[in-house]
């Protein structure tokens, strides 16, 4: 059966609009009718689909609003676009706002469309411990028709945080394998100066404080003393001149590179050789997928969702928090056995593969709308 769904997150850079987008383009490739509901067009929409629509929310700047009421009027949009395209499902990324906006927009259309809500970290593991917000992400969830959280991890800490009346369904995340794939071209390496034998650590974040990218810095400059290797650090965010101070002190600035925000990942990290996920937080850790679907062995931490995603000794490394000491003789035990190495890239394709293949989790949000609406 066809459905007509509609979709919100955040469109902007994230790995939650990402998901977003990428599901809405395979349900769309499935036949299904989507509708993106959003402040703007998904940064990830970047091709025309004939099934798929976009909705803008347009927000009041009225001068005497102290804050712009985004909320308000994503609700609105999403009662007219309810009403007026008769959708079956909202599926929105995030308990809140977008979960309580799609259940006043609902109320506001009058309408019985299934409401399903993906959590995917931030909104937990962060707004949940703010008091003043706890009662609303419950009710967000509560209120929804199904709830699915990225991984098993983060469906506990739902349950320790917010203890909400409700069964949570966890959908992993997955990438588009048409995309992410191995681009076995050097030119890129070349381009940047990189000796053929030179191996390249990468990490790619949006350098928040969580994602502890000091500890990466680190442990690169530990491997670096026995080694000739790279550091391509992707990404910007607030503490992004805490790093570059940090690799001026260190005195290794000709050994990384500080690339900002980057499209076409799968450029990057075919020329990579390991990738460094050394968050204090992480509800998945979708990037160390993205990694991986190249071939590129990830060490990452041991917290929330990345031991879901990276497998100790079979595609990586698991490490604890801020151990760069054994951090960086993993990352240099890899990356110097050609044998070992070989073995991780291979099992780090097979991950995706097979644990976390598109079309599969496609289905599994296929299944659970088709529950929801046999459910009314
Ligand atoms: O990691 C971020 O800062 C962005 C954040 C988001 O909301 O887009 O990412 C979260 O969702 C991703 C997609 O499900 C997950 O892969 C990330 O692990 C998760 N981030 C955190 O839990 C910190």
């Amino acid at each position: 059966m066809k459905l007509k769904i509609g979709i919100t997150c955040y469109p902007t850079v994230g790995g939650s609009g990402v998901v977003a987008t990428e599901l809405g383009k395979l349900l769309a490739e499935n036949g299904h009718e989507i509708h993106f509901i959003t402040s703007s067009v998904p940064f990830r929409l970047n091709k025309m689909y004939s099934n798929i629509y976009f909705h803008q929310v347009e927000v009041n700047h009225y001068s005497v609003f102290q804050f712009p009421p985004y909320d308000i009027a994503l609700a609105s949009k999403m009662a007219e676009v309810i009403k007026r395209e008769k959708l079956d499902i909202l599926h929105v990324h995030y308990a809140i706002p977008h979960a309580v906006c799609a259940i006043i927009g609902k109320q506001m259309a009058k309408s019985s469309v299934g409401i399903v809500t993906t959590l995917h970290g931030t909104d937990i593991t962060v707004l949940g411990y703010d008091p003043s917000l706890t009662d609303a992400i419950k009710f967000g969830i509560e209120q929804s028709d199904r709830v699915t959280t990225v991984s098993h991890a983060l469906a506990k800490q739902t349950h320790e945080l917010i203890a909400p009346d409700k069964s949570l369904d966890v959908i992993h995340n997955f990438i588009d394998e048409r995309v992410y794939k191995k681009n076995p071209s050097t030119r890129l390496k070349e381009e940047y100066g990189i000796e053929k034998n030179t191996k390249v650590m990468i990490h790619v974040s949006n350098f928040r404080a969580v994602k502890k990218v000091q500890d990466v810095v680190e442990a690169f400059a530990k491997v670096r003393k026995q080694m000739k290797v790279k550091l391509l650090l992707v990404g910007d965010g607030p503490e992004m001149s805490t790093i570059c101070k940090q690799v001026r002190e260190l005195g290794i600035d000709d050994d990384v590179k500080f690339l900002g925000k980057q499209d076409n990942l799968e450029e990057l990290y075919s020329i990579s050789d390991l990738k460094l996920l050394l968050s204090e937080k992480e509800s998945f850790g979708l990037v160390a997928l993205e990694a991986m679907a190249c071939g590129v062995p990830c060490i990452g931490t041991n917290v929330g969702g990345i031991p879901e995603v990276i497998e100790d000794e079979k595609n990586g490394y698991i490490c604890e928090v801020g151990d760069v000491q054994t951090i960086a003789k993993k990352a240099y035990e890899l990356l110097t056995d050609d044998e070992l190495y070989e073995k991780m890239s291979s099992h780090a394709l097979w991950t995706v593969q097979n644990r976390f293949r598109s079309s599969e989790i496609v289905k599994q949000y296929e299944k659970l709308y088709m529950e929801v609406l046999n459910h009314k």
